[in-house]
């Protein structure tokens, strides 16, 4: 094996073959790894975060990403590239912007999105230079594997005017009726994040609207539900049935983050808010999530899922940052979103488990259920003030084990808590062990759907339609393959399916396709 890097150059010349020479052996060393996922997406090395251009494009879905093909670090981004024509298996393509030797986007090509422009794909991201970042387009090819960056970019030369903002990047774009609109993640000092709203033509000239809707960076602390933060990051307008979303990733400088949306109507330059809700409570294990209707009418959705563990442990594993599961958006009978993975998933699925209706914690689950690579699907039903815990990655000896916990409301108002508890997950003290969690709602008579998705480091978990999702990284991970169902007060398993899921990746992948 050649030489491995894991600081990246700072030179702007080093590209295509010549990266691959360089940083020959970290796609290795990536796939190496006990952590790795097996059936989510990750890049073949290097560094992965947001996902971009998400889109159906005559029957090929296309995922874009944040990409840093040279080292497992968030530095001078690139857009990586993936196809997939059944959201399960995926084909990476050649990475589909590089930044600039001289432009605007010399520091790094950050988030944006796809638009068909008349049949030509178009690319609307944030260039970044220096501490800033402005819009570009850039066009591609009919099969979208080639982009070509606009002269004239940046299309947007500054901020508007004679506003005091926090930051300014991350874009939705979408056609209404002959003009196309925009808006771009942003906040506004002394009051709070926002989304600046643009109209145009042709993509390349813009005129400010003004601020979409406007968050109150007072209210809450960091990281808690009503917390908005004072930039909005990543900001995706979509309609759900006849409910309008504005969804962003809540930001402030140095502090815990997570994605939110509001419900409300989507009204010609203003969002009117009817309630904030909380996207996932994994907060930034699920960040900067960005969706795309497909040919089917479905609303689908992608979020990246950040590392928990020392960023030492993180340059010798030689990749950094999981996409989640495509997740399937729906309206929930409560109003709020409802997430779940699409059902393509399913044909990954192999070795079924399943069990008939038990008391919890009479009967010890069969031996047949344990693994880092399952789909567990369990219906419980829990007495008033009852917990079940499904435990998941758990060594022999117990020392190491994830517990996700399930508590109904004692009131029993149909109500309860989904809760992430880590303190045991690893022995390692660098590894992220705090809790995460969150209301569920329950059917009346007690009922809730759980789905958790273990995928080495990655855990992705569906209760009630809320998600939350994590990173575990036990430190015997080829021993930390049980699973566990235990209660405390009376839960009643109804049924229990699992299956071992199949890998979507067999051998390490060029870092530069
Ligand atoms: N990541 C991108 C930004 C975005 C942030 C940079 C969110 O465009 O605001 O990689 O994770």
């Amino acid at each position: 094996m050649t030489h491995e890097l894991i600081t990246t150059p700072t030179t702007a010349s080093v590209a295509g073959p010549v990266a691959a020479a360089v940083v020959d052996g970290l796609s290795e060393r990536a796939f190496r790894d006990p952590h790795l996922p097996r059936f989510h997406f990750t890049s073949p090395g290097g560094w992965l975060n947001d996902p971009n251009g998400l889109s159906h494009w005559n029957g090929v879905y296309h995922l874009f990403y944040q990409y840093n093909p040279l080292a497992p670090a968030h530095h001078r981004i690139h857009w990586g590239h993936a196809t997939s024509t059944d959201l399960v298996t995926w084909t990476d393509e050649p990475v589909a912007l590089v930044p600039g030797t001289t432009g605007p986007d010399r520091d790094g090509c950050w988030s944006g999105v796809l638009v068909d422009d008349g049949g030509v794909p178009t690319l609307v991201y944030s260039g970044r230079h220096g501490e800033r970042e402005l819009p570009c387009v850039a066009t591609g090819s009919p099969d979208l594997r080639h982009w070509a960056k606009d002269p004239g970019n940046p299309v947007i030369a500054a901020p508007p005017e004679g506003v005091d903002i926090t930051a300014y990047r991350d874009h939705c774009v979408w056609r209404e009726g002959a003009v196309w609109r925009q808006l771009v993640g942003s906040g506004i000092r002394g009051q709070g994040g926002t989304a600046f709203l643009y109209d145009s033509e042709d993509l390349r000239s813009w005129r400010y609207v003004g601020p979409l809707l406007t968050g109150d960076a007072s209210r809450g602390v960091a990281g808690e539900p009503d917390w908005t933060g004072t930039m909005w990051e990543c900001v995706d307008l979509f309609r759900v049935e006849d409910v309008d979303v504005l969804a962003f990733s809540a930001w402030d400088e140095g502090t815990t983050h997570h994605p939110l949306y509001w419900t409300g109507r989507y009204e010609r330059d203003t969002f009117v808010p009817d309630a904030l809700h909380r996207l996932d409570y994994g907060q930034a294990y699920f960040y900067a999530p960005q969706s795309t209707r497909d040919a089917d009418g479905r609303r689908i959705m992608f979020g990246w899922l950040q590392e928990g563990r020392g960023e030492e442990a993180t340059a010798r594993a030689g990749w950094s940052g999981v996409m989640s599961l495509p997740r399937l958006v729906t309206l929930g009978p409560d109003g709020a979103l409802a997430q779940r993975p699409v059902p393509e998933l399913e044909r990954l699925r192999r070795d079924h488990v399943a069990t008939g209706a038990f008391e919890v914690g009479e009967t010890p689950l069969s031996d047949a259920i344990r693994g880092d690579q399952l789909d567990l699907e369990v219906t419980l039903r829990l007495a008033p003030g009852a917990t079940a815990r499904l435990g998941v990655r758990e060594t022999p000896d117990g020392a190491e084990r994830t517990v996700v916990e399930i508590t109904r409301d004692a009131d029993a108002e149909g109500g309860g808590e989904l809760r992430l508890r880590r303190e045991h997950s690893s022995l390692d003290p660098d590894v992220d062990a705090g809790p995460r969690y969150g209301r569920i709602p329950f059917a009346p008579d007690g009922t809730v759907d759980l789905r958790v998705l273990v995928d080495h480091s990655a855990l992705e978990i569906f209760a009630g339609g809320r998600a939350l999702t994590a990173r575990v990284y036990p430190t015997r991970p080829d021993e930390a393959t049980g699973v566990s169902l235990t209660a405390t007060g009376s839960v009643t398993c109804a049924r229990l399916d699992a299956w071992h899921m199949a890998p979507i990746v067999d051998r390490p992948r060029p870092l530069w396709p």
